[in-house]
């Protein structure tokens, strides 16, 4: 009875202040000071929070990131989907707000899950990257706020060449499309602020006038992306390369007045009314040459757009942390050359 208390006020400790509840059970003999046994406490679960779970595990000392590690190792992945596999880690505690914690799970959960499924990615990196690819998909999918929802030929063209420079099998991809799209990832203590908030996507893209930089300014529609903390203009949807790319560091964006269009926004340096904006742009012969512009003026279809495309490029221009991460990793597993 006596040990049944202490356990119980462990666990209140726990949900209060993770360490301090682990410390107490351990102090009281009612938990062995090893990351194993810490993890099947944590895996477990008993009436702990998982906030709190997952605030625990992400903490950055070695003890910790063995209890990490022993913790996901507790998970059987063995012949399940990425997806299913994402499912049953996401909902063994809440994933922490803060990147560098975020990183470091995932990167476990990639690890285990390979070890898990051999062969069905050409490295850790190929599933971390598709693991978020999904996440926001589910985000994408599921999210109100997200208008322009991907079709599953989209998300498999935005996972070409991931697989270490090359594709990942359709049929995969189509089978993990499929199950987000009719069962989103389900989280523990949803408070409103779930994986859907937390990553929030910013990509976009439609027709937008743009201001032409030369001495006669002509207006000019084109096809815009936002991806990656860049904006590209095509003169066509299906134009494989762009006639411009706009890297979105160090801009800011303002909403402003024209006399000849609507629903205009600008992107422009701060502070810097002068300095030409770092870009590039395809002429008409074909050079590629460094643009012109001290800003870019571009006019919304409607007043609803502009505020949409506003919205999207500052989430792109703050420029969170964790997608600078995952944009490093990207790079790393469609450059990577196999042999
Ligand atoms: C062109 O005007 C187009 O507006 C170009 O846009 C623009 O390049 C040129 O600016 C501008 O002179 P005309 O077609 O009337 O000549 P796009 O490349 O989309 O066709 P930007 O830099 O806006 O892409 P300069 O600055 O390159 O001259």
């Amino acid at each position: 009875m006596q040990r049944n208390k202490q356990v119980a006020m462990g666990r209140k400790k726990f949900n209060m202040d993770p360490k301090k509840g682990i410390q107490f059970l351990i102090e009281n003999d009612l938990l062995k000071n090893t990351c194993d046994d810490i993890a099947q406490f944590l895996y477990k679960g008993e009436g702990l929070n998982k906030t709190a779970i997952g605030d625990y595990l992400g903490e950055r000392d070695e003890f910790s990131i063995q209890v990490l590690h022993a913790f996901v190792e507790l998970h059987e992945f063995t012949d399940l989907n990425l997806v299913q596999a994402l499912r049953q880690f996401l909902w063994s505690f809440r994933l922490p707000g803060e990147a560098q914690k975020i990183d470091r799970m995932m990167e476990a959960f990639a690890q285990r899950y390979c070890q898990c499924n051999n062969g069905v990615f050409q490295s850790t990196d190929t599933c971390y990257v598709l693991s978020f690819a999904i996440i926001m998909l589910n985000t994408s999918l599921h999210n109100p706020n997200v208008k322009d929802k991907p079709t599953v030929e989209r998300f498999i063209a935005m996972n070409r060449g991931i697989n270490d420079g090359g594709d990942l099998p359709e049929e995969l991809l189509r089978n993990l499309y499929e199950s987000i799209k009719n069962e989103p990832f389900k989280i523990p203590e949803d408070d409103g602020n779930d994986l859907t908030h937390t990553f929030f996507n910013p990509d976009r893209e439609g027709w937008l006038l743009k201001l032409g930089g030369g001495r006669v300014k002509t207006w000019k529609r084109r096809w815009f992306i936002l991806t990656d903390n860049c904006l590209y203009y095509f003169e066509y949807t299906t134009d494989k390369e762009p006639r411009g790319i706009i890297p979105l560091e160090n801009l800011s964006i303002r909403e402003v007045e024209d006399s000849k269009k609507p629903n205009c926004f600008e992107l422009y340096i701060p502070d810097n009314k002068d300095q030409v904006i770092k870009a590039c742009k395809t002429e008409a012969d074909g050079r590629v040459v460094e643009g012109n512009h001290t800003v870019y003026r571009i006019s919304a279809p409607s007043p609803e757009e502009k505020e949409e495309w506003i919205k999207c490029i500052k989430a792109a221009i703050s420029r969170d942390p964790f997608y600078e991460m995952l944009a490093a990793r990207k790079k790393k597993v469609s450059s990577t050359k196999r042999h």
